[in-house]
C-alpha cells in the first residue's frame, strides 16, 4: 500500500452553530486563496441563497487550501440534525475530521451522531475547542464531556488519543495550549499535516466513488467524489457501476481538482484526490466510476431513513394556478422525482390519487427547505401536516423516538415539562450550567414534536434553544390529545376588510391585513376555542345616513401575527393545508365550506392518504 503525502483529506464536523463554515474561511483566507484585493465576506462556503438568508449549512460542500505544499481537501458539512444525510453522504472521501465543540455549549446530540459516523469510517479525529474568545466559557469542563463521549464511541484504544487544539474560528486563530495567545491558524493546518494519515492507494485500474453530483448549463452534469484506485484524465474510457450493478460506458470530459472556491482544469487526477469530472450524463450519487476492463462497485453510501412524511398536491385552492409558473401534476412530479437524485435521504412516492406525492424526510426543516427552494424556483403546490413514519415490526406498530434538549432559564422549565409531558416526552436529565442557564433532556415521539418549535419559541419568549436528534423507534405509545386551538376560517370569497377583521380580531387573533384576498375555508386567524369559527372578514360596515358620534372613529387592528413557511407547516392540523406559491402562503382547511366540514369531522387516526383520497 502506498501513500499521498502531498495530499489530506478531512471533514468538517459539529453539531449545528458550533463555528465549522467560519473555521473554513479562516483557513481559506489564511491560506490565500485569494488575491489581496478580493472580497470575500463571511461563511464564504455558504454559498446558497437559503443558507446565506438562516446563517447555517445545509449542503456538505468541498474546499481545499495548501499549506506547506500540502493540498488539504476540506469537506464543510451541516450541524442540523434534519441534514444528517448530508454527513454520511460525504464522509467517507476524508480520512480524518476535525470535531468543533463550542467552549460553552459543550458537546450536543449532534456531536455525537457525527462523531460516532467518522469513528465508524475510521477517521482520525482532532477535536477543536472553538470560540474560545467567549466568555464564561467552559474548557475544562468541556474536555472532560468530550473526553467522556470518546470513551463512549471509541472502538478501539488509539481513538482515545485524540489531538486537542482550541480555537477562535472567529478571530481566526487556533493553539495548542489553553491558554496561549493566538495569532494564526497555522497551528492547526500543522496539526492536520502531521495527524491526519495521507490518503492510502491502492494500486490497480480505476476507481472512484460519486459523493455529489453538481450541474453546469454548459458542462452538464458534474460527478464529484474522490478516487480511491488508479488515475483520471480527460477523454478516458470509463465505467459507471450503479446501484443495480448494471455497467454504462462513458468518455470523460474535463477534470477538476479543488482550490479555494476555484475547480481547476486538470490534465489528470490521481487516487487519494478528490474530483470533479464532467461525461457522465446519468451517472448517480453511490455510483462507482471504473476502468471499463474491471467495473467494480465501491461499497455504496449508507444513509439513515427518513423520520417524517407530508403530501405535496397539485393546488387545488380555488386560487390554483394563479401565481406559479409550475403548477401541473407532471411538472411537481418532475421536480420531486430529480431532487431524489441529490437529497438522498428524501422518499418520494405516488399515492393513490394521481395528483398528490408522499414526500418523506428527515425531519420539518429538510422538507421545509425543499418546499422554499421550489417555491423560489417558481412553482405552486400545497403540503400536509407532517407526520412521524409509522411502521410494524414484528407485529408490533413502531415509531420514530428522538433526544430533545433544550436550553433555557430557569422560569420556563415549570411550562415547557407540562407542554412536553402532554406530547409524551419523557425527561431524561436535567442540570444547571451555573448563570440560571438549565438543560434539558428529553425523549419523546416524533409526533409529539410536530408543532412543537412554535409553541416552545412563545413560551419561552424566544430565550431558549432546542435540539433534537433521531433516537430509534419504539412501540407505538397511543395518540396524542389536540395541542392546538380552532382556527378562523374565512367564510366567503372577497378582500379581507378592516371592519371584518376587527369583527374576527374580537374571536381571536388574526394572520392577515386588510386588502388580502381571502377565499371560502382559508385559514386567517387562530382561537381561543377547540371549535373553528367561520368569520366573514370581507364584510363591509353598512352604510348608513345618520352620522353617529363613535361609529366612523377609525377602527385601529392590532398587527396580524404572519407565519413564516417553518411556522406554517409546523402550525396546521392534519384536516388543513398550506398552500405554497411563488407570491404567498396561505393556510387553509382541506374541506373548504362550513356545510362540508360539519358533515366531514376529521378524525386523527386517518392517515395522510386517506385523508388526500377524502379530498379530492
Ligand atoms: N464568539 C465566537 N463566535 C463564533 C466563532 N466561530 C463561529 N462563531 C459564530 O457562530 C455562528 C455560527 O457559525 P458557523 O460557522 O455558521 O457555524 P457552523 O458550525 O458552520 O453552523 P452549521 O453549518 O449551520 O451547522 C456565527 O454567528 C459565527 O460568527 C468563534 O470562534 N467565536
Ligand atoms: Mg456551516
Amino acid at each position: 500500500m502506498n501513500y499521498r503525502s502531498d495530499i489530506r483529506n478531512i471533514a468538517i464536523i459539529a453539531h449545528v452553530d458550533h463555528g465549522k463554515t467560519t473555521l473554513v474561511d479562516a483557513m481559506l483566507k489564511q491560506s490565500k486563496v485569494f488575491r489581496d484585493n478580493q472580497v470575500v465576506g463571511e461563511l464564504i462556503m455558504d454559498s446558497n441563497t437559503l443558507e446565506r438568508e438562516k446563517g447555517i449549512t445545509i449542503m456538505a460542500k468541498n474546499t481545499a487550501v495548501v499549506y506547506k505544499g500540502v493540498k488539504i481537501n476540506i469537506i464543510d458539512t451541516p450541524g442540523h440534525a434534519d441534514f444528517s444525510g448530508e454527513v454520511e453522504r460525504v464522509i467517507s472521501m476524508a480520512d480524518g475530521c476535525l470535531l468543533l465543540v463550542d467552549s460553552i455549549e459543550g458537546p450536543m446530540p449532534q456531536t455525537k451522531f457525527v462523531l460516532h459516523q467518522a469513528m465508524g469510517k475510521g477517521l482520525k479525529p482532532i477535536v477543536v475547542i472553538n470560540k474560545i474568545d467567549r466568555e464564561n466559557s467552559r474548557i475544562a469542563e468541556i474536555i472532560r464531556l468530550t473526553q467522556d463521549l470518546f470513551l463512549e464511541l471509541a472502538t478501539s484504544a488509539d481513538q482515545l488519543n485524540f489531538p486537542l487544539l482550541y480555537a477562535s474560528a472567529r478571530d481566526g486563530f487556533a493553539v495548542t495550549e489553553q491558554g496561549m495567545k493566538g495569532k494564526d491558524i497555522f497551528p492547526l493546518l500543522e496539526c492536520i499535516l502531521e495527524k491526519v494519515p495521507p490518503p492510502q492507494i491502492e494500486s490497480g485500474p480505476l476507481q472512484m466513488l460519486v459523493s455529489n453530483l453538481d450541474y453546469d448549463s454548459h458542462k452538464g452534469r458534474i460527478a464529484i467524489g474522490r478516487i480511491w484506485r488508479g488515475k483520471i484524465a480527460p477523454h478516458d474510457s470509463v465505467a459507471s457501476v450503479s446501484s443495480d450493478e448494471s455497467v454504462t460506458n462513458y468518455e470523460i470530459g474535463e477534470v477538476f481538482t479543488y482550490l479555494g472556491l476555484k475547480r481547476l482544469k486538470v490534465a489528470e487526477a490521481e487516487a487519494g484526490d478528490i474530483v470533479a469530472v464532467t461525461g457522465l450524463e446519468k451517472v448517480s450519487i453511490g455510483d462507482t466510476i471504473a476502468s471499463p476492463d474491471r467495473p467494480e462497485a465501491l461499497p455504496r453510501i449508507e444513509i439513515g431513513e427518513p423520520t417524517i412524511e407530508m403530501t405535496f398536491g397539485v393546488n387545488t385552492s380555488p386560487f390554483g394556478g394563479r401565481e406559479g409558473r409550475f403548477c401541473t401534476t407532471r411538472q411537481l412530479r418532475e421536480r420531486l422525482y430529480r431532487e431524489l437524485e441529490t437529497n438522498l435521504s428524501l422518499r418520494v412516492e405516488d399515492t393513490d390519487s394521481p395528483d398528490t406525492f408522499l414526500v418523506k424526510g428527515r425531519g420539518e426543516l429538510h422538507l421545509a427547505i425543499l418546499i422554499e427552494t421550489m417555491r423560489r424556483e417558481g412553482y405552486e403546490f400545497e403540503v400536509s401536516m407532517p407526520e412521524a413514519i409509522t411502521k410494524i415490526v414484528d407485529g408490533n406498530l413502531v415509531e420514530p423516538v428522538e433526544a430533545l434538549t433544550i436550553d433555557t432559564k430557569g422560569e420556563y422549565v415549570g411550562v415547557l415539562t407540562e407542554m412536553l409531558s402532554k406530547r409524551q416526552a419523557q425527561l431524561s436529565d436535567m442540570h444547571n450550567n451555573g448563570h440560571d442557564n438549565i438543560r434539558l433532556e428529553f425523549h419523546i415521539p416524533t409526533k409529539g414534536l410536530i408543532g412543537f418549535r412554535s409553541a416552545f419559541l412563545t413560551a419561552t419568549r424566544g430565550e431558549g434553544i432546542m435540539n433534537t436528534i433521531f433516537l430509534g423507534y419504539e412501540p407505538w405509545r397511543g395518540e396524542i390529545a389536540p395541542t392546538r386551538g380552532g382556527v378562523l376560517v374565512a367564510s366567503e370569497q372577497g378582500i379581507a376588510v378592516t371592519y371584518g377583521l376587527n369583527n374576527a380580531q374580537e374571536r381571536g387573533v388574526t394572520f392577515i391585513e386588510p386588502g388580502t384576498s381571502v377565499y371560502e375555508g382559508m385559514i386567517v386567524g387562530i382561537n381561543s376555542r377547540l371549535q373553528d369559527i367561520p368569520v366573514n372578514i370581507c364584510k363591509e360596515k353598512k352604510k348608513t345616513n345618520i352620522r353617529s358620534s363613535t361609529s366612523d372613529i377609525a377602527v385601529k387592528l392590532t398587527h396580524p401575527i404572519k407565519l413564516s413557511l417553518e411556522q406554517s407547516i409546523d402550525f396546521i392540523n392534519n384536516d388543513e393545508l398550506v398552500e405554497v406559491t411563488p407570491k404567498n402562503i396561505r393556510l387553509r382547511k382541506k374541506l373548504l365550506t362550513h356545510a362540508q366540514r360539519l358533515r366531514n369531522i376529521a378524525s386523527p387516526r386517518r392517515s395522510i392518504k386517506a385523508q388526500t383520497k377524502a379530498c379530492h
